[in-house]
């Protein structure tokens, strides 16, 4: 018989992490980093709480490599992810948004994980104090780059290693996730057998299993992209949103949802279905997400939950990546909403 499940029977990301461990999904140093980005992403929900009352809003004053302006709060959420992650003592590179190239971890001593992050994606939403979120992937270092280093590596050989070692395809992502900061704190991620998502429980300080093996619905008439930018997309992609807009016989159109915060609007899209996209369009060539610490990691969820991750003509993890920002366009979600877009770029 089985015993009724008692209200005080929570599992916390440390325990699943425990149990993945057990069931050898994931091993003892994966654990470790997957903690040590739990942390972060709790400091980085309390900055990102309390930031209209402790002066956090506004620029920074600076750029970040990519020309744009880099908020009070990319700047330090992006310290609190580094230092996090080094203090794991399990990364041997990490590359982020807001720095220029990737870094080597010294403090590294076993595991030598590869991390890629967006500390605070969706920064503009801030002084609003509309959703944000954090984003990752995690890869493992490239054995041949490493053997190829040889006994004293010189600090241009180590960089170009850092480089080479990042610049791998999705498909090689042994875990990816994101944290959203928003009415909850939820993190969402997945070490290769599906998705799940844990809620911060305020009280406790714990991240709560809240979404037990999500699926994306296989359709959904929910779409979600900047149309402001519509004068400046190809043909065939406004025929596919005017599309969405005809009430055809159901007599009811799509609706439209933009948050204007990548991860708000996939999490939506994750468990409402629909989809997401930022296409190219004729000023941004490559629409403006970035491969590696964007795309990869969202298509590397959706299809671990079922859904499908592609540029508008072919997959996402398949792209292997030669610059460390390249962008590309994205379009993410409802397997069914995805394939009917790409079917549109097409013809
Ligand atoms: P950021 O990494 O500088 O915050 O930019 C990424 C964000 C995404 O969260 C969001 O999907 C997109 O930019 C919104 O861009 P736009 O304002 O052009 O629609
Ligand atoms: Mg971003």
């Amino acid at each position: 018989k089985q015993q009724a499940k008692s209200q005080y029977d929570i599992t916390t990301l440390t325990t699943w992490l425990l149990k993945k461990e057990q069931a050898g999904v994931i091993d003892g140093e994966l654990t470790i980093v997957l903690s040590s980005i739990a942390l972060a992403c709790k400091q980085i929900a309390s900055l990102v709480q309390r930031a209209g009352i402790s002066n956090m809003t506004g620029l920074q004053g600076a750029a970040n490599i990519q020309g744009e302006d880099q908020k009070k709060l990319d700047v330090i959420s992006n310290e609190v992810f580094s230092s996090c992650l080094r203090s794991s003592g399990r990364t041997g590179i990490i590359a982020s948004e807001e720095e220029d190239t990737p870094v080597a971890v010294e403090e590294s001593y076993s595991g030598n994980y590869i991390v890629v992050f967006d500390p605070l994606d969706g920064s503009s939403n801030i002084d609003a104090a509309v959703s944000t979120g954090s984003i990752w992937g995690i890869y493992k270092p490239n054995e041949e780059c490493l053997t190829n280093l040889g006994e004293e590596p010189t600090i241009d050989e180590i960089a170009e290693n850092c480089v080479v070692n990042v610049c791998q395809p999705g498909s090689n992502l042994l875990s990816a996730g994101y944290c959203m900061y928003s009415s909850s704190v939820i993190l969402v991620l997945s070490v290769g057998d599906g998705v799940y998502g844990f809620t911060l429980d305020p009280l406790y300080g714990e991240f709560v299993l809240s979404h037990d093996n999500i699926q994306i619905p296989k359709s959904g008439k929910i779409y979600s992209m900047n149309e402001g930018n519509y004068a400046l997309w190809d043909d065939n992609l406004k025929k596919y949103v005017d599309s969405l807009k005809d009430p055809g016989t159901s007599g009811k159109p799509y609706s439209a949802r933009y948050i204007g915060s990548l991860v708000g609007d996939f999490h939506r899209t994750m468990l409402y279905g629909g989809i997401y996209g930022y296409p190219r369009d004729s000023k941004s060539k490559n629409g403006k997400l970035r491969l590696l610490y964007e795309c990869a990691p969202m298509s590397y969820l959706a299809e671990q939950a079922g859904g499908k991750g592609s540029d508008g003509h072919q997959r996402i993890l398949d792209i292997q990546p030669e610059q460390v920002h390249q962008r590309v366009p994205l379009y993410v979600g409802s397997v069914e909403e995805v394939e009917k877009l790409e079917s549109f770029l097409s013809s």
